[in-house]
């Protein structure tokens, strides 16, 4: 392989597993025997709202009690130190809702650290009234007022089924452009994200795959590395930024 340039990372839930946060498809992935297909669609919300925003809320409130672990702190570093190294760049592509890419970005000292959540933001509203989008941290199960148009109409800033994730056109001119994607910490089993790699590989990246176990496009990857974040994706990092 040439030495790599331009790299893609898409990361999933495991990669904030060993923060505490639960995956969605491993055992115990359920929330008061709700699977996540079941809240996680306009649908569900439409049909019941308090349950939506009761899980919403639920999550929104654990997220912040959690931060960032080695494997987030290592990717912030690659993001950080990459481009001097190589004079190409990291684009971070996060399935994840919560914002501990984020936080590790700033611990790290990114300067300008674009992550993509392209499934939303737990950290983020939606108001269906006047289309804004703002930070928050609080409840809406007693639905609150939008701060923008006065109007009880947000939703949580998350991508459900069906609906389209965001900018997907930055990702595919990201893989498009890239030497090497690596996909962390996901199942595979959730499209477009898990279409990915195959993107990839098509266009000439070489692909590497980070995660506990095979995913379900493990045989999309040119190499798999399988164990929990905390120990190979630092490992893979240092092995980057040393030039191995
Ligand atoms: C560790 C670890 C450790 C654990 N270390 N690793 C039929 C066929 C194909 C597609 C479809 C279909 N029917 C419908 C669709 C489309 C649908 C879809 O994919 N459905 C599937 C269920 C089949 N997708 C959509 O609807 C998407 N939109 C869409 O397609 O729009 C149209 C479109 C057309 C053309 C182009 C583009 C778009 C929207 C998907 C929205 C997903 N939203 C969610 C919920 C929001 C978050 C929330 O509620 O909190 O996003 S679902 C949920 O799954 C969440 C995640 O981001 C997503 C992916 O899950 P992830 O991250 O992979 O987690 P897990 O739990 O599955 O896996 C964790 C992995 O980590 C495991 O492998 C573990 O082993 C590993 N692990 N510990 C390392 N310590």
């Amino acid at each position: 392989m040439m030495p790599p340039r331009n790299i893609v990372i898409l990361t999933g839930a495991g990669v904030s597993a060993e923060s505490g946060i639960g995956t969605f498809r491993d055992s115990g992935g359920l929330w008061e025997q709700h699977r996540v297909e079941d809240v996680a669609t306009p649908e569900a919300f439409a049909r019941d709202p308090d349950l939506v925003h009761r899980f919403y809320d639920m999550r929104r409130e654990q997220i912040q009690a959690r931060a960032p672990n080695a494997a987030h702190l290592a990717l912030a570093r690659l993001q950080r130190d990459w481009p001097g190294q190589s004079g190409g760049r990291v684009t971070l592509v996060t399935q994840n809702v919560d914002d501990l890419h984020d936080r590790a970005a700033r611990a790290e000292g990114v300067v300008d650290a674009d992550v993509i959540h392209m499934h939303g933001e737990h950290l983020s509203v939606w108001c269906t009234a006047c289309d804004a989008r703002q930070g928050w941290t609080g409840a809406l199960a007693d639905r609150p007022a939008c701060p923008s148009c006065g109007v009880p109409a947000l939703r949580p800033d998350i991508v459900w089924f069906g609906e389209m994730p965001y900018r997907m056109e930055a990702i595919l001119t990201a893989i498009d452009e890239a030497d090497m994607f690596v996909s962390i910490g996901t199942s595979g089993a959730v499209y477009p994200a898990a279409g990915f790699v195959r993107t990839a590989a098509e266009l000439g990246a070489w692909t590497l795959e980070l995660n506990l176990e095979a995913s379900q496009g493990t045989d999309w990857f040119d190499e798999a590395r399988h164990g929990p974040a905390t120990r190979i994706v630092p490992a893979w990092v240092e092995e980057m930024l040393s030039g191995g």
